[in-house]
């Protein structure tokens, strides 16, 4: 037989079993069929048929790995959608802990005014409580010391009456003022220095001599509103003031700038209205004098 005519022959089969082949695929015999028709082919026609079974499988796996792929990427997304949305409220929290933090530091510089101005204030009352102990303490001493002066004078008192008789004691005449154990008279004249320190010699006391700020306060609240003499000068070293009893001077009351030996010169020492010296001239008349001299039983 002649190799066209077996070539034709085969080719008819191959189309008849084509034929068959489709039908049976239709039916799901595919695969037996290929195998069938391979054993009527020859190698090119097995590699092609073989090609498009591979391309065929391939094909499937890449639908299925596409839609693995699709379906990852869908998750993924909603992950990612996800993250965005704990983004958003982190950046939410974030920001309103940010004005909790400045709403702290505000209340934190607050409260540290507050402490500073505490502590001012602290400082202060210490200020003022130390003053205030001092004060009380000072009003005390003197109010002892009062008390100890008007113990002393209640006790002399008692003591003359229970003798009943007056010669024991030297009461203060009339007109004069007691006052810690002394008797103290305002004179009503106005003269001269000398003629002040005379008058109180006469009456068997001297001019006043000033030596504690009690005696001051006492002789300041009896003035009157009127000036005196009181017992201290330089006349005799320019300068340099003593008492009448020559004693130095250990208590002073001077007034603003004085003394200050004004004019043709100031000597002796008067007592202003309100209770401060002044040097002036010895000779001048028109000032009182105050007298003093011991209470004695
Ligand atoms: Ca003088
Ligand atoms: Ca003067």
């Amino acid at each position: 037989m002649p190799s066209g005519s077996i070539y034709q022959k085969c080719e008819e089969s191959d189309q008849e079993t084509l034929k068959e082949q489709e039908t049976e695929m239709a039916f799901g015999r595919a695969g037996n069929s290929l195998l069938q028709c391979g054993r009527g082919l020859n190698g090119e026609e097995k590699s092609v048929l073989t090609l498009y079974a591979v391309h065929a499988v391939s094909f499937v796996l890449w639908a299925i790995l596409l839609a693995m792929v699709i379906g990852k990427y869908s998750e993924m997304s909603k992950e990612l959608e996800q993250l965005r949305t704990a983004q958003s409220v982190l950046r939410g929290n974030g920001s309103k802990t940010g004005k909790q933090l400045e709403t702290l530091h505000f209340n934190q510089s607050a409260i540290h005014s507050t402490e500073v101005e505490l502590a001012t204030d602290l400082k202060r009352l210490q200020s003022d409580q130390a003053t205030l102990k001092m004060e009380v303490s000072e009003d005390l001493a003197k109010a002892k010391s009062e008390r100890d002066d008007i113990r002393a004078d209640a006790y002399k008192i008692l003591d003359a009456v229970q003798k009943g008789n007056d010669s024991a004691c030297s009461i203060c005449p009339a007109g004069w003022l007691l006052n810690a154990g002394n008797c103290y008279y305002f004179s009503t004249e106005q003269k001269h220095w000398s003629y002040a320190k005379q008058a109180c010699k006469d009456q068997g006391a001297k001019l006043i001599i000033i030596d504690n700020p009690q005696k001051q306060e006492f002789l300041t609240k009896n003035a009157n509103g009127k000036q005196y003499w009181i017992g201290l000068h330089d006349v005799h070293n320019e300068g340099t003031f003593i008492w009448v009893d020559d004693s130095s001077v250990s208590y002073s009351n001077w007034d603003r700038g004085e003394p200050n030996n004004f004019g043709s010169g100031e000597d002796c020492v008067m007592m202003l209205k309100d209770g401060k010296w002044n040097d002036a001239t010895c000779v001048m008349n028109g000032v009182g004098w105050i007298c003093e001299k011991k209470w004695t039983c």
